[in-house]
């Protein structure tokens, strides 16, 4: 679940043993088997296999062991719509948005995700940890705002080895009908 997987193995052999001949490990499933002798770095991306074993100078051989590695270095996918992207008109009526929102990571999983809706009047300020929702937004701009009146919607999501994804939607209440 790391950036990059730096392995060490230790071995260890009962006392009253013979002792460590040597460690044998593959990363391809029996395809290329090395001897271990330095720590290494494992950087592939997606998810690794490593296998590996111990025999001791007796001939004793361990039982093989595996470990699944996940090197994730891509932020979590994205899927994020809003029911309406122009708000119209400015009567300052609130209307319903409804807000779509979808996220997966597929090497590490998700650890968070959390969906934020602003304006650029600072009167919205909503925070949840859910992406689906149904937000009321105020029809509303200052009669000078001639860009309009802009909220943001955005999802933001962070996966297991720590890579973050932002996706964002603005809804704008338009100054006028030409906006
Ligand atoms: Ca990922
Ligand atoms: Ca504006």
């Amino acid at each position: 679940m790391l950036t990059n997987i730096f392995t060490r193995f230790t071995t260890k052999d009962d006392s009253s043993g013979s002792g460590i001949l040597r460690t044998e490990y593959t990363l391809d499933d029996g395809q290329t088997v090395k001897t271990y002798t330095n720590p290494f770095t494992i950087s592939t991306k997606g998810i690794s296999k490593l296998k590996f074993r111990s025999m001791d100078k007796a001939g004793n051989e361990e039982i093989p062991q595996e470990l699944e590695i996940k090197i994730d270095k891509t932020t979590p996918v994205i899927a994020l719509n809003v029911s309406s992207d122009i708000i119209w008109p400015p009567d300052k009526q609130m209307i319903n948005v409804t807000i779509s929102g979808s996220a997966e990571d597929n090497i590490s999983g998700l650890a968070s995700k959390n969906l934020s809706v602003n304006d650029e009047y600072h009167v919205y300020n909503l925070t949840f940890d859910d992406l689906n929702q149904i937000v009321p937004l105020e029809a509303w701009r200052n009669g000078n705002d001639s860009d309009g009146r802009t909220y943001k919607v955005q999802a933001k999501t962070e996966d297991k080895a720590g890579n973050v994804g932002i996706v964002e939607k603005v809804v704008l209440v338009a100054h006028d009908q030409k906006n």
